[in-house]
């Protein structure tokens, strides 16, 4: 059964000297460049916000103004450009969506299940945002979802978020994973 990789907001605001950036989020570079490589489907997710999202600290949200659609922010990050993506699914598009889980308001559960997909191997950023809502949703939609640790990185505003993200999706049912065992999973089966 096919396999999909869902990169989660692998974005320039996300990475480091972005405006929302996460401490080693270009770290994660490496092992999904080898995911895409090895999974069936790649889909990719968009933080794309409208210039006056609530989230926002001006709206009284509590974020800086990141990932405006249309802005280099919002570009996916350098290392995509190797990347074959089959779909891109945008989040957070109106000003009162949240928009942390791929799977609001889109047509992401379509896409993978149009496409058979039975396990989502999910990386990306953040650990203890949108990865963490993502791969719940991916759980509850019905799929088996695979975190992978070494693709993903955490915001941290409060120290203990990450953990405590790696267990509430372990408790969706999500598994945590090594990109390379994954890898290593794929080639030889
Ligand atoms: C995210 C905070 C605000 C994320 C998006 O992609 O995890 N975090 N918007
Ligand atoms: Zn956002």
């Amino acid at each position: 059964m096919p396999r999909a990789l869902l990169i989660v907001d692998f974005q320039n605001d996300f990475a480091p000297g972005g405006a929302l950036a996460v401490r080693g989020g270009d770290e994660i570079a490496a092992p999904i460049e080898r995911l895409a490589e090895a999974l069936d489907v790649v889909v990719a997710t968009r933080d794309w916000h409208p210039p006056d999202h609530d989230s926002f600290a001006a709206q009284g949200g509590p974020w800086p103004v990141h990932c405006v659609r249309g802005t280099e922010g919002a570009e996916f990050h350098p290392a995509m450009r190797g990347i074959e993506i089959d779909a891109v699914v945008d989040v957070g598009r109106e000003r009162d969506e949240e928009g942390y889980s791929g799977f609001e308001n889109s047509d992401l559960a379509a896409i993978l299940r149009d496409r058979d997909v039975d396990e989502v191997v999910v990386g990306g950023l953040a650990t203890d945002y949108c990865v963490r809502a993502s791969a719940i949703d991916a759980c509850r939609e019905g799929f088996q979802v695979t975190v992978v640790e070494d693709a993903i990185r955490a915001v941290e505003v409060n120290e203990g978020d990450s953990r405590r993200a790696l267990a509430d999706m372990r408790a969706a049912g999500a598994r945590i994973a090594d990109s390379r065992d994954l890898v290593a999973d794929a080639t030889s089966g």
